[in-house]
């Protein structure tokens, strides 16, 4: 491990060189002590595969315990202060009291997730099923969930839809576009006035023949239907090998429609990887588009970065800070690219000139600027290490071995 003045001596190298760049050091300085990473509370209990689920005596039994691994990972990385929540996974009969509960330990409720794939009613799907009662319901739980925002002070209603047929004939794709715009406005209305929905879309899975929203254009249309404070959710698992994920989000910040991510690592049809692990280049990539965004003073993008991970092999806290270091990382090489250098070899059609720019910045060592940030908030520089000295995983585990467990993998 680094000690303090072999940290210090990275950096104050690092800062020159950048310097001599023209980065302008105080602002990326800022920029990052300002990040924020919202982590889910499915990611630190129980969870699987559909083909089985892997228990970890350490992992968190209920909702309480789910946000006390959610503020140890915000105390050990300083930038992830607040914890998505899935319902019914994450149901308690006491909301304000979650609410308080989540206040002492220092981090706040997030965004609220409506679970509209789990109940048996919602095999032929939720807000398209053919049945009205069926649809109801699923409004009814929209409605639900839009109380649990206010009373939690959530400002996100994160919608994915598990919606789809799995065989030609099954159902009619346009009556099914009606019902769904139908429904998920009834949750739109119901949300608290400063709230957003963010509309999440995936190309496929549980159904296989077709999803009903399934890329980026149907979610768009569907927020456009629904008014302004409807958004687009990318998450970066979702999408066909192949797949420029960086144009989306440049194509969806452009249309002033991007709310939100949803980060993880997709290597073929697993969406739950750890953020970075496999494709830290595409992750790069993604951010120069949003220090870009982030670059136009008319900007008006108020983005939510969210992780959704669900861990089977790795222990989850380690593998939600693993992601969360990731990701600062690759913000990091993102706002130290010369955007104007950039634009001057786009310009001059030079574009080897370009290429080199970009890969410069990412092929940038930045961690002794991220760690010297870390040790200046009263952090250790390195927050996955400092967490496996902590002994929290041990102690977890000896409480936790047994007992009741509720949410997903229960
Ligand atoms: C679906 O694959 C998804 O990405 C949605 O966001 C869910 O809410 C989440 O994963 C948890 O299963
Ligand atoms: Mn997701």
């Amino acid at each position: 491990m680094p000690t303090k003045d072999q940290i210090q001596a990275r950096y104050n190298l690092l800062i020159e060189d950048l310097t001599e760049r023209g980065v302008d050091v105080n602002d990326v300085r800022q920029r990052l002590q300002n990040q924020r990473i919202e982590t889910p509370s499915w990611g630190y209990g129980d969870s699987g595969t559909r083909f089985g689920v892997f228990q970890q005596e350490w992992a968190a039994r209920n909702t309480q315990e789910r946000l006390q691994d959610a503020a140890v990972t915000h105390q050990h990385t300083g930038v992830a202060p607040s914890v998505a929540l899935h319902i019914p996974w994450d149901k308690v009969d006491d909301w304000a009291a979650l609410k308080q509960y989540a206040d002492e330990l220092g981090v706040e409720v997030g965004a609220i997730n409506p679970n509209l794939f789990q109940e048996p009613d919602y095999m032929l799907g939720s807000v398209c099923h053919p049945d009205a009662d069926v649809r109801q319901m699923s409004i009814d739980h929209l409605l639900e969930c839009a109380e649990i925002m206010r009373v939690t002070g959530s400002d996100i209603m994160s919608v994915w839809l598990a919606d789809g047929t799995n065989y030609p004939g099954q159902d009619d794709f346009r009556e099914r576009k009606r019902r769904l715009l139908e429904c998920l406005q009834a949750g739109y209305d119901a949300m608290p006035n400063d709230a957003r929905m963010l509309v999440e879309y995936k190309f496929f899975e549980p159904a296989f023949y077709h999803t009903d929203l399934p890329d980026w254009g149907t979610s768009l249309v569907v927020c456009q239907n629904l008014g302004d404070r409807a958004q687009v959710l990318i998450d970066t698992g979702h999408h066909a090998q192949g797949t420029n994920i960086e144009f989306i989000v440049a194509y969806l910040l452009d249309e002033e429609r991007l709310g939100g991510f949803h980060f993880n690592c997709r290597k073929y049809a697993d969406d739950d990887l750890t953020t970075g692990s496999i494709n830290p280049q595409e992750l790069f990539l993604i951010y120069t588009e949003l220090v870009k965004e982030e670059n136009d003073p008319n900007s008006t993008a108020d983005i939510a970065y969210m992780i959704d991970q669900s861990h089977n092999i790795k222990p989850k806290i380690e593998a939600m800070i693993q992601s969360i270091m990731n990701i600062q990382m690759a913000y990091a090489r993102a706002l130290i690219v010369p955007y104007d250098q950039l634009k001057e070899a786009q310009s001059a059609k030079d574009v080897v000139g370009a290429e080199m720019i970009m890969q410069q910045a990412n092929n940038t060592d930045v961690e002794p600027l991220l760690q010297t940030l870390r040790v200046e908030a009263g952090l250790d520089p390195n927050p996955l290490e400092a967490f496996r000295r902590s002994g929290y995983l041990e102690k977890a585990a000896a409480e936790r071995r047994e007992g009741p467990r509720t949410g997903w993998g229960a």
